[in-house]
């Protein structure tokens, strides 16, 4: 069986499920336990689909990507899981005959939130695109027991509560014993000679660790595919804490056993800033020597070719440098397990491998001390030793006296080992995920090993899967597409171009923006029922929700609402369209600034929230604990979609594809992916300002720029910029930071030099919002123009010009 043939199936299936699981009559179970049921119903449909995949792969010998991610952030799997099968309706009505609504189900499944922003989404983007196109990949990370921090706003701050996600179970996850395997860390490792006049190493005197996979099937649409998420939890067995007192004592042993339990105790809560923490090298190591030895042992079971062979039938993806031990990791086992030499280990190695770059925040460029990476890896680091030193010496002869190239390019130096240099180094491929950063990567960031290796490196903008960001987020608007083009967008997102011939009709017009002021609707409700307070449906909702940062500006925007109040206030007669300006996102727990901006937002909105004048001109929310979930209900609400990094800072950005996709006009700096959408949709259509690249870059350069001179000469400046320390937002509160950042720091993210900009742009946003039909017709082209950030064309991309795979019907 892996279909319900019809609702009386599904009840019938529902009922035995039920009994046996909870022991209960139907009508005394509790929401959860209806969850879990339909959650193990679907489990059941797809078990065969999953070991028939499996099978397939194996018999057609077909090369598969491992995609190597410390971050999956999936949300929720039951409603993906039951449409991706097509039993979401049959569902529906046999759960509402048993007197339960699926909508109300559905939010009891916790969000597992393995990742921390853009970087974790696009990996769970990427697996559900390769199970679309039938493409053979898995995805590989960490089973973290706690996922990101929880987020609560409390006095108008941020607290960071546990994420126990896993506390009533995940029904997804197979736990699979035998397929344990040992990552071994610490001890000794030297280099000797060996019998047939070589070197060998010995390694010894450390300690093992094991690692036991929990495998999650990642379902295909409509198509009999199941991959696989195997994700990686650490345990200590019993001859292991033998072992360990036998090597030094019960302190050793008690160290031991408490280490090994933090490996995949918590998820970092970072985006784009790096802790340097020994856990998290433990943690890097630990997911990259598990899922290799799994590769390596199913390569040798089921493929049986020569390990010459090895990247004929297997790739493997780094996202980000989290995983780029997967090189001297590879080089290990090929030479030390299976005694392949080092010119024959790095071939393969080089040929297997591919890395995705996502950042280029010289802060968030991981760098590990080299004692500390010596004591805890000292084989693998004798490994990567070697390699930096044969790199050297090529680099070396070919640009004689150039020690400046060779410091670019060194993977260690200034007793460092530079993650990104080993990853460009050992990896045949190398990309960034939008045109401008690909670019920039070129030029600049990796400058250096572009000139050594010009043909490694690459473009793959991002994309997002249209499956969960339209077809589950926004079932009206979906229904509406079918109507008017038909189903096949849902297959081929490439199709959605076709609304473009409607995006002058009237009535398909009426209709789009019927479906918005739905999903406003259901967002108000939202609010209304968590905040007890009422936003206005018919009012502009301006979103943004990402990681607060800096860079990412959230401040800016914060700013501009607290003129834009200041402005009413001394104007009483002022009409403006009414606004709800709406956030979300979290901030790093040790980020000082990000924390402040929260606070600064929160205050603002009581200022607003609580003039009754104002509040019915403008809104203003910070909307707490912002994850998948959530980000489900407001790209679909939203009309203007905040997009205002620094340019030249954001790489891409995932958030802007997914508010274009559900109509949203992009208000934007010419930075990551927005440079893209921009061109796609062209200046009618989406709202551009600010600093470009190039100029951000030359006041970098060349300096010539005072954000003082911006406060002294622009009024509206002073008065904003005073109201942060001078205690007039209410209680007195000071923002003594954010001031420091803008005025003392000369402003790096440039936001006053882009405030009037950004200003006279949402002034552009208003009189385009009051020309109604121009407006909907450019959310029609918007959605149009979206399909091309479907992630299936990023995959599809990835898979031909870098792993080289085909679909496998399965
Ligand atoms: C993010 C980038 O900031 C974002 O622009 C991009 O869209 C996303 O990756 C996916 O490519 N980076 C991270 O989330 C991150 O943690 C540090 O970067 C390595």
């Amino acid at each position: 069986m892996n279909t319900w043939q019809d609702k009386e199936e599904f009840k019938s299936e529902f009922t035995k499920k039920a009994h046996i699981l909870w022991e209960k009559d139907l009508p005394d179970l509790t929401p959860n336990e209806v969850y879990q049921t339909v959650a193990f119903m679907v489990r059941d449909l797809v078990s065969e689909d999953w070991i028939r995949t499996n099978e397939t792969y194996a018999e057609e010998k077909a090369k598969q990507v491992y995609y190597f991610s410390i971050e999956f952030l999936l949300g929720r799997l039951l409603d993906s899981n039951l449409i991706g099968l097509g039993m979401e309706d049959v569902c529906r009505a046999g759960l509402k005959d048993l007197g339960w609504d699926l909508d109300r189900i559905i939010p009891e499944e916790r969000d597992p939130g393995l990742g921390n922003g853009g970087l974790g989404r696009l990996a769970a983007c990427f697996i559900d695109s390769l199970a679309a196109l039938q493409l053979p990949g898995h995805g590989c990370s960490i089973r973290y027991q706690y996922g990101l921090f929880n987020q609560r706003i409390i006095d108008d701050q941020q607290v960071e509560l546990p994420d126990s996600w896993l506390a009533d179970g995940f029904p997804w996850e197979v736990k699979k014993v035998d397929k344990a395997v040992n990552v071994r860390f610490g001890g000794n490792a030297y280099m000797r000679p060996s019998e047939d006049g070589g070197l060998e190493c010995v390694y010894e005197k450390y300690s093992s660790v094991r690692a036991v996979p929990y495998d999650v099937p990642i379902v295909g649409y409509h198509n009999h595919t199941v991959n696989t998420l195997r994700l990686w939890r650490a345990e200590y067995s019993r001859e292991d804490m033998y072992r360990e007192l036998s090597l030094g004592d019960r302190h050793r042993a008690f160290h031991y056993k408490n280490s090994v339990q933090l490996i995949s105790r918590f998820l970092y809560p970072e985006d784009s800033t790096e802790e340097g923490r020994k856990l998290r090298l433990m943690q890097e190591y630990f997911m990259v020597s598990a899922g290799l030895q799994s590769i390596v042992r199913y390569y040798k079971k089921k493929i049986k070719e020569s390990l010459y062979k090895f990247d004929q039938y297997i790739a493997i993806h780094i996202n980000d440098t989290h995983p780029a031990l997967v090189i001297p990791e590879l080089m290990r086992i090929l030479m030390d397990e299976e005694g392949l030499s080092w010119d024959a280990a790095w071939n393969v190695t080089v040929r297997t491998v591919a890395y995705t770059n996502h950042t280029i925040l010289p802060e968030a460029m991981e760098r590990w001390s080299i004692p500390m990476f010596k004591s805890l890896l000292p084989r693998i680091y004798l490994i990567v030793e070697e390699l930096n030193r044969r790199w050297l010496a090529e680099v070396r002869k070919r640009f004689p006296g150039d020690e400046d190239k060779a410091r670019d390019v060194a993977v260690l130096w200034d007793g460092q080992v530079h993650m990104a240099h080993l990853a460009v180094l050992g990896s045949h491929s190398v990309n960034g995920v939008a045109e401008i950063h690909s670019q920039i990567l070129k030029d600049s960031t990796l400058h250096q090993f572009y000139t050594c290796f010009p043909s490694r490196f690459s473009n793959k903008t991002n994309g997002v899967s249209h499956r969960r960001w339209l077809i589950q987020s926004n079932p009206q608007l979906a229904g509406l597409l079918d109507d008017t083009i038909g189903p096949d967008w849902r297959l081929e997102a490439k199709r959605l171009i076709d609304v473009e011939k409607f995006s002058k009709d009237p009535a398909f017009l009426e209709r789009l923006a019927q479906v918005k002021q739905t999903r406003k609707y259901i967002l108000a409700d939202y609010i209304q029922q968590k905040y007890e307070v009422k936003v206005d449906p018919a009012s502009i909702f301006d979103i943004q929700i990402k990681r607060i940062h800096l860079y990412k500006r959230q401040l800016l925007n914060i700013l501009h609402v607290l003129h834009l109040y200041y402005v009413l206030k001394a104007n009483p007669r002022m009409q403006i369209t009414p606004r709800t300006f709406l956030f979300g996102g979290k901030a790093a727990a040790g980020y000082g600034e990000a924390k402040q901006t929260i606070k600064l937002i929160n205050v603002v909105a009581r200022l607003v929230n609580n003039d009754r004048r104002i509040r019915k001109q403008m809104r203003v929310l910070f909307l707490e604990n912002y994850n998948v979930s959530l980000g489900q209900l407001l790209f679909p609400a939203a009309d203007v979609s905040e997009q205002i990094s620094t340019a030249g800072k954001e790489a891409s950005g995932t958030g802007n594809m997914k508010f274009m996709m559900n109509g949203a006009i992009t208000l934007g700096t010419m930075d990551g992916a927005n440079v893209e959408i921009h061109r796609e949709v062209g200046d009618d259509n989406c709202v551009i300002f600010g600093l470009r690249a190039n100029e951000v870059m030359d006041y970098y350069i060349h300096g010539g720029y005072s954000s003082w001179n911006m406060y002294s000469e622009d009024a509206d400046i002073r008065q904003i910029m005073n109201s942060l320390v001078d205690g007039s937002l209410g209680n007195g509160e000071s923002f003594g930071m954010l001031y420091d950042s803008l005025l003392d720091r000369n402003d790096e993210f440039f936001v006053l030099k882009d405030f009037k900009p950004y200003c006279q742009a949402q002034q552009e946003i208003e009189r385009r919002y009051n020309k109604r039909l121009q407006w909907l017709h450019s959310s029609a082209v918007n959605i149009a123009h979206s399909g091309y950030f479907s992630s299936d064309r990023t995959i599809r991309q990835y898979a031909s010009g870098i792993w080289h795979l085909k679909p496998v019907k399965s």
